[in-house]
């Protein structure tokens, strides 16, 4: 019997955050505020009215207010521009997103630069990205910030490690490894980006004391690509066609979980492993939002 990873829970180290969120959202509420974060929707993609609603669902267990606007997939960038600036007005809304992807005549780009940097919840404005850059306090992406703390949680400091990240996604890849190359307490990590266009990446890859994979392309990571007793992070999240669900469809990882299981020290499932953890930074965010508004009024 060959031994095998532990499991990373991801679902049960959000349900923890959760917690610490419930509690930081009645310290602000007794203190008047009331976290309530916004969420644009446009169009009918099903994995993003999926992730909406998971949004939604973690607000409402947690005592955040959400603000759901679900938008015909012929909405013009103008008047989803215009949503955003009544967003950016509205005090009742500490922190926003827009679900991404957008339709294809939306530059996304464009409308994540009109939401004020102060209530960019998922930490994608230029300005949070530049302060991640620098090391300055500010939002922090979801993801790369749970990848984080899936793995401090979970008693696999990035400190002194050598961790590989295959994709270099500006919703990922080049984010977490501004984070985990910090000079900062859970961060101090060797960083190296590894993408489609690198030679030799079995070679790197097996290097990686930690190793993420976020390319997006299913089953990618053999066990072959991985270091015996790595720690293995596995951030895809594919919709794949399957008859024998009821929904018709599963979620992929990027990596091929059951063979990489035999080797790696520690591996996170999909789902349950990565997801979970996107989902309560945001809320994680949004209350930082909400606490910086009290911040500003009282000095
Ligand atoms: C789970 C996302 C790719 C592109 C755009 C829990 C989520 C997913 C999985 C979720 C994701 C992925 C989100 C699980 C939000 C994470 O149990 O494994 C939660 O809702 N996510 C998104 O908003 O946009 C994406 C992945």
């Amino acid at each position: 019997m060959p031994k095998t990873a532990k499991i990373i829970d991801g679902k049960k180290i959000a349900e923890e955050i959760y917690e610490e969120v419930r509690r930081e959202v009645a310290e602000l509420k007794a203190q008047g505020v009331e976290p309530g974060l916004a969420v644009v929707l446009v169009g009918d993609d099903p994995a993003s009215h999926v992730y909406v609603r998971n949004k939604e669902r973690a607000c409402g267990e947690t005592g955040i207010t959400s603000f759901v606007h679900r938008l015909p997939a012929s909405t013009s960038e103008k008047e989803v521009l215009r949503l955003i600036d009544e967003l950016n007005a509205d005090p009742r809304v500490h922190a926003m997103l827009v679900q991404s992807p957008m339709p294809d005549p939306i530059n996304e780009n464009r409308v994540v630069n009109a939401i004020l940097p102060e209530k960019d919840a998922d930490g994608l404005h230029p300005v949070n990205m530049g302060k991640l850059l620098m090391g300055e306090p500010g939002l922090i992406s979801c993801t790369p910030h749970g990848v984080q703390e899936l793995l401090v949680r979970s008693g696999f400091d990035p400190a002194g490690k050598h961790v590989v990240i295959v994709g270099r996604s500006n919703l990922v890849g080049k984010p977490l490894a501004a984070l985990l190359v910090q000079k900062a307490p859970h961060a101090n990590a060797t960083v190296t980006i590894c993408h489609s266009r690198t030679k030799k990446l079995a070679a790197i890859t097996q290097e990686a004391d930690i190793l993420v994979a976020a390319m997006g392309q299913p089953e990618f990571i053999k066990a072959r690509m991985v270091k015996e007793g790595a720690v293995v992070i596995d951030v895809g999240t594919t919709r794949v066609a399957d008859s024998t669900r009821k929904s018709g469809y599963r979620l992929a990882g990027d990596v091929d979980f059951e063979r990489v299981r035999l080797k790696a020290r520690a591996i996170t499932p999909v789902p349950g492993g990565v997801g979970p953890m996107t989902v309560a930074m945001l809320l994680k965010n949004t209350v930082q939002a909400a606490r910086a508004t009290l911040q500003r009024h009282c000095g």
